[in-house]
Protein backbone atom coordinates (compact mmCIF):
# COMPACT_ATOMS: atom_id res chain seq x y z
CA UNK A 1 0.00 0.00 0.00
CA UNK A 2 1.40 3.20 -0.95
CA UNK A 3 1.39 5.88 1.46
CA UNK A 4 0.79 8.65 -1.68
CA UNK A 5 -0.93 7.60 -4.27
CA UNK A 6 -2.19 8.65 -7.79
CA UNK A 7 -5.31 10.65 -8.54
CA UNK A 8 -7.48 9.66 -11.61
CA UNK A 9 -10.78 10.73 -12.37
CA UNK A 10 -11.20 12.27 -8.91
CA UNK A 11 -9.94 9.34 -7.17
CA UNK A 12 -7.16 8.19 -5.10
CA UNK A 13 -5.28 5.04 -6.57
CA UNK A 14 -2.82 2.72 -6.24
CA UNK A 15 -0.70 2.17 -9.23
CA UNK A 16 -2.51 -0.75 -11.35
CA UNK A 17 0.28 -2.72 -10.43
CA UNK A 18 0.56 -2.02 -6.93
CA UNK A 19 4.27 -1.34 -7.42
CA UNK A 20 5.64 1.61 -4.91
CA UNK A 21 8.58 3.50 -3.96
CA UNK A 22 10.38 4.65 -1.13
CA UNK A 23 11.31 8.40 -0.13
CA UNK A 24 13.98 9.35 2.80
CA UNK A 25 14.15 13.28 4.23
CA UNK A 26 17.56 14.11 2.17
CA UNK A 27 18.89 16.33 5.69
CA UNK A 28 18.42 13.54 7.73
CA UNK A 29 17.72 9.83 6.05
CA UNK A 30 14.69 9.03 7.76
CA UNK A 31 11.95 7.73 6.04
CA UNK A 32 8.93 9.60 4.64
CA UNK A 33 7.03 7.38 2.59
CA UNK A 34 6.27 4.98 0.20
CA UNK A 35 4.42 6.23 -3.52
CA UNK A 36 2.66 5.00 -6.34
CA UNK A 37 5.30 3.83 -9.27
CA UNK A 38 2.97 4.02 -11.76
CA UNK A 39 3.34 2.60 -15.66
CA UNK A 40 2.01 3.33 -18.97
CA UNK A 41 -1.20 1.59 -17.69
CA UNK A 42 -1.88 4.47 -15.14
CA UNK A 43 -0.91 6.69 -17.68
CA UNK A 44 -3.62 5.89 -20.22
CA UNK A 45 -6.40 5.74 -16.85
CA UNK A 46 -5.15 9.21 -16.50
CA UNK A 47 -5.53 10.10 -19.95
CA UNK A 48 -8.93 8.81 -20.99
CA UNK A 49 -10.38 10.69 -17.48
CA UNK A 50 -8.68 13.84 -18.63
CA UNK A 51 -10.35 13.64 -21.97
CA UNK A 52 -13.30 12.59 -20.80
CA UNK A 53 -13.49 15.91 -18.83
CA UNK A 54 -12.31 17.87 -21.44
CA UNK A 55 -15.85 19.01 -23.07
CA UNK A 56 -16.98 20.07 -19.70
CA UNK A 57 -14.40 21.84 -18.28
CA UNK A 58 -13.53 23.89 -21.50
CA UNK A 59 -17.38 24.80 -21.61
CA UNK A 60 -17.38 25.85 -18.25
CA UNK A 61 -17.22 29.60 -18.12
CA UNK A 62 -13.97 30.98 -17.47
CA UNK A 63 -14.67 33.01 -14.58
CA UNK A 64 -16.09 30.14 -12.87
CA UNK A 65 -12.82 28.21 -13.85
CA UNK A 66 -11.19 31.04 -11.88
CA UNK A 67 -13.61 30.82 -9.09
CA UNK A 68 -12.14 27.01 -8.28
CA UNK A 69 -8.96 28.65 -8.29
CA UNK A 70 -9.55 31.31 -6.47
CA UNK A 71 -9.98 28.64 -3.69
CA UNK A 72 -7.27 26.54 -4.09
CA UNK A 73 -4.88 30.10 -3.45
CA UNK A 74 -7.25 30.36 -0.29
CA UNK A 75 -6.37 26.90 0.88
CA UNK A 76 -2.90 27.45 -0.17
CA UNK A 77 -2.48 30.27 2.33
CA UNK A 78 -4.19 28.64 5.01
CA UNK A 79 -1.64 25.97 4.16
CA UNK A 80 1.09 27.59 3.36
CA UNK A 81 3.47 26.83 6.73
CA UNK A 82 2.42 22.83 6.48
CA UNK A 83 3.46 22.67 3.02
CA UNK A 84 6.71 24.07 3.94
CA UNK A 85 7.17 22.13 6.42
CA UNK A 86 6.45 19.12 4.04
CA UNK A 87 8.51 20.64 1.33
CA UNK A 88 11.65 20.85 3.35
CA UNK A 89 11.75 17.53 4.62
CA UNK A 90 11.05 16.58 0.90
CA UNK A 91 13.34 17.82 -1.10
CA UNK A 92 15.79 19.93 2.14
CA UNK A 93 15.28 23.67 0.96
CA UNK A 94 15.80 25.99 3.79
CA UNK A 95 12.15 26.48 5.68
CA UNK A 96 12.07 30.37 4.94
CA UNK A 97 13.05 29.48 0.77
CA UNK A 98 10.27 26.55 0.93
CA UNK A 99 7.62 29.21 2.29
CA UNK A 100 8.71 31.23 -0.67
CA UNK A 101 8.15 28.48 -2.96
CA UNK A 102 4.56 28.00 -1.99
CA UNK A 103 4.20 32.07 -1.77
CA UNK A 104 4.92 31.79 -5.46
CA UNK A 105 2.49 29.43 -6.21
CA UNK A 106 -0.36 31.52 -4.71
CA UNK A 107 0.68 34.49 -6.04
CA UNK A 108 0.75 32.30 -9.83
CA UNK A 109 -2.96 30.54 -8.59
CA UNK A 110 -4.34 34.41 -8.04
CA UNK A 111 -3.10 35.71 -11.10
CA UNK A 112 -4.52 32.95 -13.11
CA UNK A 113 -7.29 33.18 -11.20
CA UNK A 114 -7.75 37.06 -12.36
CA UNK A 115 -7.18 35.77 -15.80
CA UNK A 116 -10.91 34.13 -16.21
CA UNK A 117 -12.43 37.24 -16.16
CA UNK A 118 -9.90 38.89 -18.38
CA UNK A 119 -8.67 35.83 -21.17
CA UNK A 120 -8.55 39.09 -23.84
CA UNK A 121 -9.26 38.36 -27.61
CA UNK A 122 -8.82 41.32 -29.84
CA UNK A 123 -11.66 42.75 -32.59
CA UNK A 124 -10.14 44.33 -35.58
CA UNK A 125 -11.86 46.26 -38.13
CA UNK A 126 -12.56 43.73 -41.51
CA UNK A 127 -11.26 44.84 -45.23
CA UNK A 128 -14.94 44.33 -45.93
CA UNK A 129 -18.06 46.05 -45.11
CA UNK A 130 -20.57 44.51 -42.93
CA UNK A 131 -18.17 42.22 -41.78
CA UNK A 132 -16.23 42.35 -38.26
CA UNK A 133 -13.01 40.01 -37.53
CA UNK A 134 -12.25 38.75 -33.99
CA UNK A 135 -10.00 36.26 -31.71
CA UNK A 136 -10.55 34.28 -28.90
CA UNK A 137 -8.24 31.62 -26.77
CA UNK A 138 -9.05 28.32 -27.35
CA UNK A 139 -7.64 25.53 -24.97
CA UNK A 140 -5.38 22.85 -26.44
CA UNK A 141 -6.69 19.54 -24.50
CA UNK A 142 -5.38 17.20 -22.55
CA UNK A 143 -2.11 18.83 -21.31
CA UNK A 144 0.97 16.56 -20.07
CA UNK A 145 3.18 18.52 -17.15
CA UNK A 146 6.23 16.68 -16.47
CA UNK A 147 7.68 18.79 -13.29
CA UNK A 148 11.09 19.08 -11.31
CA UNK A 149 12.20 18.64 -7.29
CA UNK A 150 13.41 21.82 -7.16
CA UNK A 151 10.30 23.73 -7.13
CA UNK A 152 7.80 21.41 -5.96
CA UNK A 153 4.37 23.24 -5.36
CA UNK A 154 5.58 26.72 -7.64
CA UNK A 155 6.50 25.18 -10.42
CA UNK A 156 3.81 23.08 -10.78
CA UNK A 157 1.60 25.83 -10.09
CA UNK A 158 3.07 27.49 -13.00
CA UNK A 159 1.85 25.32 -15.32
CA UNK A 160 -1.46 23.86 -13.51
CA UNK A 161 -3.03 27.55 -13.03
CA UNK A 162 -2.77 28.57 -16.75
CA UNK A 163 -3.19 24.89 -18.42
CA UNK A 164 -6.60 25.28 -16.54
CA UNK A 165 -7.51 28.53 -16.27
CA UNK A 166 -7.37 28.47 -20.49
CA UNK A 167 -10.03 25.42 -20.21
CA UNK A 168 -7.41 22.05 -20.69
CA UNK A 169 -7.46 19.00 -18.72
CA UNK A 170 -4.39 17.94 -17.00
CA UNK A 171 -2.00 15.17 -16.56
CA UNK A 172 0.84 15.88 -13.99
CA UNK A 173 3.79 13.58 -13.31
CA UNK A 174 5.75 15.37 -10.94
CA UNK A 175 9.32 13.95 -9.91
CA UNK A 176 9.48 11.35 -7.79
CA UNK A 177 11.44 13.12 -4.88
CA UNK A 178 8.61 15.20 -4.62
CA UNK A 179 5.57 13.65 -4.98
CA UNK A 180 4.11 14.48 -1.40
CA UNK A 181 4.41 17.94 -2.28
CA UNK A 182 2.24 17.08 -5.39
CA UNK A 183 -0.07 15.16 -3.71
CA UNK A 184 -0.69 18.07 -1.24
CA UNK A 185 -1.28 20.43 -4.17
CA UNK A 186 -4.05 18.57 -5.84
CA UNK A 187 -5.45 17.27 -2.51
CA UNK A 188 -6.16 21.25 -2.22
CA UNK A 189 -7.96 21.30 -5.71
CA UNK A 190 -9.99 18.52 -4.63
CA UNK A 191 -11.21 20.28 -1.91
CA UNK A 192 -11.74 23.32 -3.56
CA UNK A 193 -14.33 21.28 -5.97
CA UNK A 194 -11.53 20.64 -9.00
CA UNK A 195 -14.53 18.05 -10.83
CA UNK A 196 -13.16 14.70 -11.59
CA UNK A 197 -10.77 13.82 -14.45
CA UNK A 198 -9.88 17.65 -14.96
CA UNK A 199 -6.45 17.10 -12.88
CA UNK A 200 -5.02 13.93 -12.68
CA UNK A 201 -1.60 12.83 -10.98
CA UNK A 202 0.51 10.14 -12.08
CA UNK A 203 3.60 9.53 -9.47
CA UNK A 204 6.54 7.41 -10.65
CA UNK A 205 10.20 6.92 -10.36
CA UNK A 206 12.79 7.39 -13.32
CA UNK A 207 11.27 8.33 -16.99
CA UNK A 208 8.50 5.45 -17.32
CA UNK A 209 5.39 7.55 -16.58
CA UNK A 210 7.06 10.91 -19.01
CA UNK A 211 7.76 8.37 -21.65
CA UNK A 212 4.47 7.12 -21.53
CA UNK A 213 2.87 10.59 -20.84
CA UNK A 214 4.81 12.19 -24.18
CA UNK A 215 3.91 9.08 -26.06
CA UNK A 216 0.23 8.87 -25.84
CA UNK A 217 -1.47 10.07 -28.49
CA UNK A 218 -4.82 11.86 -26.57
CA UNK A 219 -2.25 13.98 -25.08
CA UNK A 220 -1.85 17.30 -27.01
CA UNK A 221 1.18 18.77 -25.44
CA UNK A 222 3.87 18.59 -22.99
CA UNK A 223 5.18 21.00 -20.74
CA UNK A 224 8.43 20.39 -18.89
CA UNK A 225 10.71 22.08 -16.92
CA UNK A 226 13.97 19.75 -16.29
CA UNK A 227 17.48 19.01 -17.58
CA UNK A 228 18.23 19.56 -20.60
CA UNK A 229 19.22 16.04 -21.95
CA UNK A 230 15.83 14.95 -21.02
CA UNK A 231 14.10 18.05 -22.61
CA UNK A 232 15.81 17.55 -25.40
CA UNK A 233 14.46 13.42 -26.13
CA UNK A 234 10.83 15.08 -25.10
CA UNK A 235 11.18 17.94 -27.79
CA UNK A 236 12.53 14.79 -30.21
CA UNK A 237 9.08 12.86 -29.18
CA UNK A 238 6.82 15.29 -29.63
CA UNK A 239 8.37 16.25 -32.89
CA UNK A 240 7.85 12.86 -34.05
CA UNK A 241 4.22 12.34 -33.17
CA UNK A 242 3.54 16.07 -34.14
CA UNK A 243 2.41 17.69 -30.51
CA UNK A 244 3.02 20.90 -28.73
CA UNK A 245 5.74 21.16 -26.21
CA UNK A 246 7.07 24.18 -24.17
CA UNK A 247 10.52 23.38 -22.51
CA UNK A 248 12.28 24.88 -19.80
CA UNK A 249 16.01 23.70 -19.59
CA UNK A 250 18.48 24.87 -17.38
CA UNK A 251 21.05 27.42 -17.25
CA UNK A 252 24.76 28.53 -16.59
CA UNK A 253 23.76 31.87 -15.53
CA UNK A 254 26.23 34.57 -14.71
CA UNK A 255 26.16 37.73 -11.92
CA UNK A 256 28.70 40.45 -13.75
CA UNK A 257 30.42 42.50 -11.22
CA UNK A 258 31.68 45.76 -12.32
CA UNK A 259 34.54 48.03 -10.79
CA UNK A 260 32.41 50.24 -9.76
CA UNK A 261 29.79 47.89 -8.44
CA UNK A 262 28.26 48.56 -4.66
CA UNK A 263 30.58 45.07 -3.55
CA UNK A 264 28.29 44.93 -0.15
CA UNK A 265 25.14 44.47 -2.28
CA UNK A 266 26.69 42.30 -5.34
CA UNK A 267 28.46 40.04 -2.17
CA UNK A 268 25.14 39.79 -1.17
CA UNK A 269 23.02 39.27 -4.61
CA UNK A 270 26.25 36.28 -4.94
CA UNK A 271 25.78 34.43 -1.83
CA UNK A 272 21.89 34.38 -2.80
CA UNK A 273 22.03 33.52 -5.76
CA UNK A 274 24.82 30.76 -5.70
CA UNK A 275 23.78 29.00 -2.82
CA UNK A 276 20.08 29.40 -2.35
CA UNK A 277 18.42 26.61 -2.31
CA UNK A 278 21.73 24.73 -2.31
CA UNK A 279 22.37 25.99 -6.04
CA UNK A 280 19.59 24.23 -7.33
CA UNK A 281 17.90 26.24 -9.32
CA UNK A 282 17.85 26.97 -12.87
CA UNK A 283 18.28 30.17 -12.13
CA UNK A 284 21.02 29.86 -9.82
CA UNK A 285 24.36 32.47 -10.20
CA UNK A 286 26.93 29.52 -11.28
CA UNK A 287 29.52 32.00 -12.51
CA UNK A 288 30.32 35.83 -11.19
CA UNK A 289 32.36 37.44 -13.82
CA UNK A 290 34.67 40.12 -12.02
CA UNK A 291 36.02 42.81 -12.93
CA UNK A 292 39.97 42.86 -12.42
CA UNK A 293 39.95 45.69 -10.47
CA UNK A 294 37.80 44.58 -7.75
CA UNK A 295 38.31 40.84 -7.72
CA UNK A 296 40.93 40.10 -5.29
CA UNK A 297 38.84 42.06 -2.68
CA UNK A 298 35.76 40.46 -4.04
CA UNK A 299 37.16 36.93 -4.11
CA UNK A 300 38.69 37.09 -0.12
CA UNK A 301 34.99 38.71 1.01
CA UNK A 302 33.09 35.92 -0.31
CA UNK A 303 35.43 33.84 1.12
CA UNK A 304 35.09 34.95 4.43
CA UNK A 305 31.15 34.94 3.94
CA UNK A 306 30.72 31.44 2.49
CA UNK A 307 33.30 29.80 4.72
CA UNK A 308 30.97 30.56 7.82
CA UNK A 309 27.42 29.61 5.78
CA UNK A 310 26.02 27.36 8.19
CA UNK A 311 24.97 24.17 6.75
CA UNK A 312 22.17 21.64 8.29
CA UNK A 313 18.96 20.51 7.93
CA UNK A 314 16.20 23.12 7.03
CA UNK A 315 13.82 22.92 9.23
CA UNK A 316 16.80 24.87 12.29
CA UNK A 317 16.04 28.35 11.78
CA UNK A 318 19.73 28.75 12.35
CA UNK A 319 20.71 26.80 9.06
CA UNK A 320 22.01 28.72 5.74
CA UNK A 321 22.49 25.98 3.02
CA UNK A 322 20.23 22.34 3.64
CA UNK A 323 21.27 19.52 1.72
CA UNK A 324 21.30 18.24 -1.78
CA UNK A 325 18.13 16.53 -3.29
CA UNK A 326 19.72 12.77 -3.05
CA UNK A 327 22.56 10.76 -2.92
CA UNK A 328 22.97 10.91 -6.47
CA UNK A 329 22.62 14.65 -6.53
CA UNK A 330 25.57 15.26 -4.57
CA UNK A 331 28.01 12.46 -6.60
CA UNK A 332 26.76 14.46 -9.44
CA UNK A 333 28.31 17.59 -7.92
CA UNK A 334 31.33 16.81 -6.33
CA UNK A 335 32.44 14.87 -9.32
CA UNK A 336 32.63 18.60 -10.86
CA UNK A 337 34.10 19.95 -8.31
CA UNK A 338 36.61 16.85 -8.88
CA UNK A 339 36.63 18.28 -12.44
CA UNK A 340 37.33 21.86 -11.61
CA UNK A 341 40.28 20.94 -9.80
CA UNK A 342 41.46 18.46 -12.76
CA UNK A 343 41.11 21.59 -15.11
CA UNK A 344 43.43 23.54 -13.15
CA UNK A 345 40.85 25.92 -11.53
CA UNK A 346 41.89 26.78 -7.17
CA UNK A 347 39.25 26.32 -4.82
CA UNK A 348 39.20 29.22 -2.89
CA UNK A 349 36.19 27.95 -0.39
CA UNK A 350 34.33 24.56 0.47
CA UNK A 351 35.20 21.65 -1.90
CA UNK A 352 34.30 18.68 0.42
CA UNK A 353 31.60 16.32 1.10
CA UNK A 354 30.58 17.63 4.57
CA UNK A 355 30.21 14.50 6.95
CA UNK A 356 30.80 16.16 10.48
CA UNK A 357 28.45 14.93 13.01
CA UNK A 358 24.70 15.24 11.54
CA UNK A 359 25.79 16.33 8.71
CA UNK A 360 26.66 12.44 7.81
CA UNK A 361 23.13 10.89 7.88
CA UNK A 362 22.20 13.78 4.85
CA UNK A 363 23.48 14.78 1.52
CA UNK A 364 25.58 17.72 2.20
CA UNK A 365 28.28 19.54 -0.02
CA UNK A 366 30.03 22.58 1.58
CA UNK A 367 29.10 25.72 -0.97
CA UNK A 368 31.98 26.10 -3.00
CA UNK A 369 33.65 29.04 -4.81
CA UNK A 370 36.31 28.33 -7.44
CA UNK A 371 38.50 31.18 -9.02
CA UNK A 372 41.75 30.88 -12.03
CA UNK A 373 38.77 29.58 -14.10
CA UNK A 374 38.54 30.08 -17.83
CA UNK A 375 35.55 30.66 -19.44
CA UNK A 376 35.71 27.50 -21.47
CA UNK A 377 36.55 25.01 -18.55
CA UNK A 378 33.44 22.56 -18.01
CA UNK A 379 33.16 24.09 -14.20
CA UNK A 380 31.93 27.32 -16.39
CA UNK A 381 30.15 25.88 -19.16
CA UNK A 382 28.01 22.97 -17.60
CA UNK A 383 25.00 23.14 -15.31
CA UNK A 384 26.16 21.75 -11.81
CA UNK A 385 22.75 22.15 -10.25
CA UNK A 386 24.93 22.08 -6.85
CA UNK A 387 26.25 24.67 -4.35
CA UNK A 388 29.19 25.51 -6.81
CA UNK A 389 30.42 28.33 -8.43
CA UNK A 390 33.48 29.86 -10.86
CA UNK A 391 34.49 33.44 -10.57
CA UNK A 392 36.18 34.45 -14.00
CA UNK A 393 38.42 37.53 -14.09
CA UNK A 394 37.81 39.76 -16.80
CA UNK A 395 39.06 43.54 -17.52
CA UNK A 396 36.19 45.19 -19.46
CA UNK A 397 32.32 45.02 -19.59
CA UNK A 398 32.62 44.37 -23.63
CA UNK A 399 34.79 40.97 -22.16
CA UNK A 400 32.84 39.90 -19.27
CA UNK A 401 29.21 40.40 -21.57
CA UNK A 402 31.41 38.07 -23.67
CA UNK A 403 32.11 35.33 -21.62
CA UNK A 404 28.23 35.89 -19.96
CA UNK A 405 27.00 35.18 -23.68
CA UNK A 406 29.56 32.35 -23.94
CA UNK A 407 27.76 29.32 -23.16
CA UNK A 408 25.07 27.21 -24.43
CA UNK A 409 22.32 28.41 -22.11
CA UNK A 410 20.70 31.44 -21.98
CA UNK A 411 18.49 31.79 -18.61
CA UNK A 412 19.05 34.37 -16.61
CA UNK A 413 21.88 36.94 -15.71
CA UNK A 414 22.77 39.96 -13.99
CA UNK A 415 24.79 42.89 -13.85
CA UNK A 416 25.99 44.92 -10.63
CA UNK A 417 27.17 48.60 -11.82
CA UNK A 418 26.41 52.10 -10.57
CA UNK A 419 26.89 52.94 -14.25
CA UNK A 420 23.44 53.60 -15.82
CA UNK A 421 25.17 53.28 -19.18
CA UNK A 422 26.68 50.13 -19.06
CA UNK A 423 23.87 48.70 -16.90
CA UNK A 424 21.84 49.90 -20.27
CA UNK A 425 24.31 48.17 -22.47
CA UNK A 426 24.50 44.95 -20.66
CA UNK A 427 20.35 44.87 -21.01
CA UNK A 428 21.38 45.03 -24.96
CA UNK A 429 24.11 42.55 -25.82
CA UNK A 430 23.55 39.79 -23.17
CA UNK A 431 21.35 37.55 -24.26
CA UNK A 432 19.50 35.37 -21.43
CA UNK A 433 15.58 35.59 -21.07
CA UNK A 434 15.60 37.27 -17.44
CA UNK A 435 18.24 40.35 -16.62
CA UNK A 436 19.04 42.10 -13.44
CA UNK A 437 20.20 45.16 -12.30
CA UNK A 438 21.78 45.14 -9.26
CA UNK A 439 20.31 42.25 -8.21
CA UNK A 440 21.65 38.36 -8.31
CA UNK A 441 20.07 36.06 -10.65
CA UNK A 442 17.42 35.00 -9.41
CA UNK A 443 13.69 35.41 -7.91
CA UNK A 444 12.28 35.92 -11.09
CA UNK A 445 8.14 37.72 -10.48
CA UNK A 446 5.25 35.39 -11.43
CA UNK A 447 3.38 38.24 -13.41
CA UNK A 448 6.38 38.52 -16.30
CA UNK A 449 7.29 36.18 -18.71
CA UNK A 450 9.94 33.35 -17.50
CA UNK A 451 12.48 31.19 -19.73
CA UNK A 452 15.55 31.88 -21.97
CA UNK A 453 16.79 31.84 -24.83
CA UNK A 454 19.57 28.85 -27.17
CA UNK A 455 19.65 25.61 -24.49
CA UNK A 456 17.49 26.55 -22.05
CA UNK A 457 14.05 26.15 -23.89
CA UNK A 458 12.35 26.50 -27.18
CA UNK A 459 10.80 29.98 -27.14
CA UNK A 460 8.07 29.32 -25.01
CA UNK A 461 7.39 31.55 -21.95
CA UNK A 462 5.92 30.58 -18.39
CA UNK A 463 4.45 33.24 -15.80
CA UNK A 464 2.32 36.20 -16.51
CA UNK A 465 0.42 36.74 -19.79
CA UNK A 466 3.51 34.34 -21.89
CA UNK A 467 1.93 31.48 -19.89
CA UNK A 468 -1.55 31.32 -21.96
CA UNK A 469 0.21 31.85 -25.10
CA UNK A 470 1.26 27.98 -23.86
CA UNK A 471 -1.86 26.48 -22.95
CA UNK A 472 -4.09 28.10 -26.02
CA UNK A 473 -4.49 28.68 -29.07
CA UNK A 474 -5.87 31.21 -31.04
CA UNK A 475 -8.74 31.23 -33.07
CA UNK A 476 -10.02 34.07 -35.65
CA UNK A 477 -13.30 34.62 -36.01
CA UNK A 478 -15.07 36.07 -39.52
CA UNK A 479 -18.50 37.77 -39.21
CA UNK A 480 -19.96 38.70 -41.83
CA UNK A 481 -23.57 40.38 -42.18
CA UNK A 482 -23.54 41.99 -45.86
CA UNK A 483 -26.47 39.17 -46.90
CA UNK A 484 -23.85 38.21 -49.81
CA UNK A 485 -20.61 36.20 -50.16
CA UNK A 486 -18.02 38.84 -49.75
CA UNK A 487 -14.33 37.42 -51.29
CA UNK A 488 -11.38 38.47 -49.18
CA UNK A 489 -8.32 39.90 -51.08
CA UNK A 490 -11.01 40.31 -54.10
CA UNK A 491 -13.96 42.10 -53.56
CA UNK A 492 -11.98 44.97 -52.01
CA UNK A 493 -11.28 46.10 -55.08
CA UNK A 494 -14.30 47.17 -56.15
CA UNK A 495 -14.72 49.56 -52.58
C1 LIG B 1 13.81 27.11 -11.29
O1 LIG B 1 14.84 27.08 -10.67
O2 LIG B 1 13.47 26.13 -11.99
O3 LIG B 1 13.56 33.01 -10.31
C2 LIG B 1 12.81 28.21 -11.19
C3 LIG B 1 13.68 32.08 -9.51
C4 LIG B 1 12.46 31.34 -9.06
C5 LIG B 1 12.14 30.18 -9.96
C6 LIG B 1 13.26 29.34 -10.33
N1 LIG B 1 11.34 32.25 -9.04
O4 LIG B 1 14.76 31.74 -9.07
Amino acid sequence: MADFKNYIDGKWVEAKSGATYERRNPATGELIGTYARSGPEDVAAAVEAAKAAFDRWRKLPAPKRGEILFRVGQLLIERKEQLAREMTEEMGKVLTEARGDVQEAIDMTFYMAGEGRRLWGQTTPSELPHKWNMTQRRPIGVVGLITPWNFPIAIPAWKIMPALICGNTVVFKPASYTARSAVRLVQIFEEAGLPPGVLNLVLGTGETVGTALVQHPDVALISFTGSNEVGQQVAVECARLGKRVSLEMGGKNAIIVMDDANLRLALDGIVWSAFGTSGQRCTAASRVIVHEAVFRELADQLDARVSRLKLGNGLDPTTDVGPVVSESQLERVHRYVQIGVEEGAQILTGGQIARDGDLARGHFHQPTIFVDVRPEMRIAQEEIFGPVTALIRVRSLEEAIAVCNGVRYGLSASIFTRDIDKAFRAIEDVHTGIFYVNAGTIGAEIHLPFGGTKATGNGHREAGQAALDVFSEWQSIFIDYSGRLQRAQIDVEQL
